[in-house]
C-alpha cells in the first residue's frame, strides 16, 4: 500500500450521523490535530497522503473510506446508507479518477465502504443498516470480470463490519466476535480483541505495522505478544462521531 487520500474534519462533525452511540460534542480543535497525527503516521509508515478539503460542509467528511472501494483494477464509488452522506461522492470520484477507472453502486443500492474487507481475491461484505443486499449484488456485478469472490457477512450490533472485523495482515482477522459472524472467515488466522475494548477491531496496517486507537492497551499488548509490529494513534474525538481509524482513509497502492 503505498497511498492513501484522506479528508479534512467538517466544522460540523458534531451534527454527524449517529447509530448505536450517544451524541456527546466533538472538539473540533482535538480532531483536527488528531487528525494531523493520524496522516503523521501513514506518512511514517511509508504512505503518499492526499489531503482534500472540498467535502466540509457535510459532517462526516472525514470518513472517507464510506465513500469508495478502491481496487487494481478499478474504482467503485459507492451509493452511502445515509441520505446525508450521498453527496460526498462526487469529490471523491473525480479524486479517483486520477487513479483508476471508475465503477458505480446505484439506486436502490447502497454500500458503505466501512462495510468492505478486501483480503487478496476475497471481498467480505457486512450485511448492515448501510450496506442492503441489493448493494452486495451490485459490487458482485461490478467486480464479475475480475477474479474476486464476494462473501457476505452477518453483522449485528455494531455500525460497519469493520466496526467488527479488521485485517491486520494479508492472512489475519482482527475481530469482536460478539459483533459478527465468524463463520466467512474459516480460512483466515482470527484473532480476537480484548473483551473490555469492544471497538479495537477496526484497526489498519500497512508495510507491516498495525495501526489501532492508542486507548486500546490491551488489544495493543495482545497483539505484540503475538509478535505484530504496532503503532498507536489517539482517534478519541472520531470515536465520539462512531468512526474509527480505518474510516479516516481510504488507502491503495
Ligand atoms: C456515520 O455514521 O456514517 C459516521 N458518523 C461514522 C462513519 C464511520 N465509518 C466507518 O466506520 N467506515
Amino acid at each position: 500500500m503505498t497511498k492513501a487520500i484522506v479528508h479534512t474534519v467538517s466544522p460540523r462533525i458534531s451534527n454527524c450521523e449517529l447509530t448505536y452511540i450517544e451524541r456527546v460534542p466533538v472538539d473540533f480543535a482535538v480532531a483536527c490535530q488528531q487528525h494531523q497525527s493520524y496522516c503523521q503516521l501513514l506518512e511514517s509508515l511509508g504512505i503518499e497522503v492526499t489531503v482534500l478539503s472540498g467535502n466540509e460542509h457535510f459532517p462526516d467528511a472525514v470518513f472517507i473510506e464510506d465513500t469508495a472501494l478502491v481496487f487494481e483494477e478499478l474504482a467503485v464509488i459507492t451509493r452511502p446508507g445515509a441520505d446525508s452522506r450521498r453527496g460526498e461522492t462526487t469529490l471523491i470520484e473525480a479524486e479517483l479518477s486520477k487513479h483508476r477507472s471508475i465503477a458505480k453502486i446505484m439506486s436502490p443500492a447502497t454500500l458503505d465502504g466501512g462495510d468492505v474487507i478486501q483480503v487478496g481475491s476475497t471481498v467480505f461484505v457486512g450485511q448492515t443498516a448501510r450496506t442492503n443486499s441489493a448493494g452486495i449484488t451490485a459490487l458482485q456485478t461490478v467486480l464479475a470480470p475480475f477474479d474476486y469472490e464476494v462473501i457476505p457477512v452477518k453483522v449485528d450490533g455494531c455500525l460497519h463490519l469493520k466496526s467488527a472485523a479488521c485485517d491486520i495482515s494479508p492472512r489475519s482477522l482482527l475481530v469482536n466476535p460478539k459483533w459478527v459472524d465468524l463463520s466467512p472467515f474459516s480460512d483466515f488466522n482470527v484473532i480476537t480483541i480484548d473483551e473490555n475494548e469492544p471497538w479495537a477491531a477496526n484497526a489498519i496496517h500497512a508495510n507491516g505495522t498495525v495501526c489501532l486507537h492508542a486507548g486500546f492497551d490491551r488489544t495493543i499488548g495482545l497483539l505484540r505478544e503475538l509478535e505484530f509490529r504496532v503503532a498507536a494513534v489517539n482517534v478519541s474525538e472520531f470515536q465520539k462521531a462512531e468512526g474509527g481509524l480505518s474510516c479516516l482513509s481510504l488507502r491503495f497502492q
